[in-house]
């Protein structure tokens, strides 16, 4: 019998060596096995007589209970320590500060927009928009551009069918205007315009706001006041000035492209005129008893001026870099 208590020391040790439940489980088949120590013991007992039996056969069990209760013993800790060990790698720290949130803002030409419509709405113009694809007549026939004219070819136009086209400019959003209200009227038509270009200057997506004032005594001094009054008032300066070049569109006549002055010299900013009487004519506006005034301005180009932007494409690149500095 006392070689079997020593077994339980033995067994101990054996078990504190393992770390793992897979060690553990073959430091119990050493003792507790189809072939263990103990299990030897237990078939040993036949051999003794029947007098020792009782008394040996109990010496057995007590060992086998303590082995067993050092092998319960050592499995516990073992799954206490990876559970310890697991809830260290998992923990949290909660102290850390959280993920920054950062604020987003509106794209400089929005913002550009935005100074343009609240301007013309203060001097009384409405603002009117309409849809970017357009019919033929809208944007082509009705603002007298005749069927061969060089902007209608496909080298300037985005074509989606045989009659329509993503419009070349805000126009036929008043042409659309002047066909469903009667004069006085006086509203501004901003918006994406597309045209088949791109290169450092020129995006085949851009933005144009369009005026367009009709009345009965509306002359081309008015235009100058407007555009002038505008001008200076979106560039926040008193002095700036307004000058005219004679030019030519299909839409006006007489017609004139727009320069501000500039640091000293002049700018080009736009084209405008008198509105054509063939356009009235195919909106059905009596062009003996209405006149009217239309300009044209580029966004894009407002935009890069007022806040210093030297490259066209820094509008559409969406770099972070560039967009967050309009963040108010
Ligand atoms: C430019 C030139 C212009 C117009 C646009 C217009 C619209 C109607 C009738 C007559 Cl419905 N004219 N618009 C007139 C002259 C010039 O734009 O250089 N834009 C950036």
């Amino acid at each position: 019998m006392s070689d079997l208590n020593h077994l339980i020391a033995e067994a101990q040790t054996d078990f504190i060596a393992c770390d793992a439940l897979p060690a553990l489980e073959n430091a119990k088949a050493k003792y507790l096995g189809k072939t263990g120590l103990l299990t030897d013991a237990l078939k040993g007992l036949g051999k003794l007589s029947a007098e020792e039996r009782p008394a040996a056969g109990a010496a057995i069990n007590v060992v086998k209970q303590a082995i067993e209760q050092a092998l319960n013993a050592r499995r516990e800790a073992i799954l206490d320590a990876a559970q310890a060990q697991q809830l260290a790698n998992e923990s949290l720290d909660i102290t850390l500060p959280a993920r920054a949130q950062s604020r987003g803002g509106l794209h400089p030409v929005t913002l550009t927009l935005q100074r343009i419509e609240q301007l013309f709405h203060s001097i009384g113009f409405d603002v009117a928009n309409g849809p970017e694809i357009e019919t033929d007549f809208y944007n082509f026939t009705a603002l007298n551009i005749p069927e061969n004219h060089p902007a209608r070819a496909m080298h300037d136009t985005f074509y989606v069918d045989e009659s329509h086209v993503l419009r070349t400019h805000t126009s036929p959003v008043q042409v659309h205007y002047m066909q469903n209200q009667q004069p006085p009227l006086k509203i501004i038509a901003p918006g994406r315009v597309y045209r088949v270009d791109s290169d450092a200057t020129h995006s085949p997506m851009f933005h144009q706001v369009e005026g367009l004032w009709v009345d009965e005594d509306i002359s081309f001094a008015n235009l100058k006041g407007v555009v002038q009054d505008f001008l200076q008032k979106f560039f926040e300066r008193d002095d700036l000035t307004v000058r005219f070049r004679p030019s030519f569109f299909p839409f006006t006549e007489p017609s004139a492209e727009m320069d501000m002055s500039w640091n000293g010299s002049w700018l080009e900013i736009g084209g405008c005129g008198m509105v054509h009487p063939e356009v009235f004519k195919h909106v059905n506006i009596d062009s003996e008893q209405y006149r009217g005034f239309a300009f044209g301005l580029g966004v894009e180009r407002l935009a890069m001026l007022r806040y210093g932007v030297n490259d066209l494409r820094h509008f559409f690149n969406n770099d972070l870099r560039f967009l967050q500095q309009f963040i108010k």
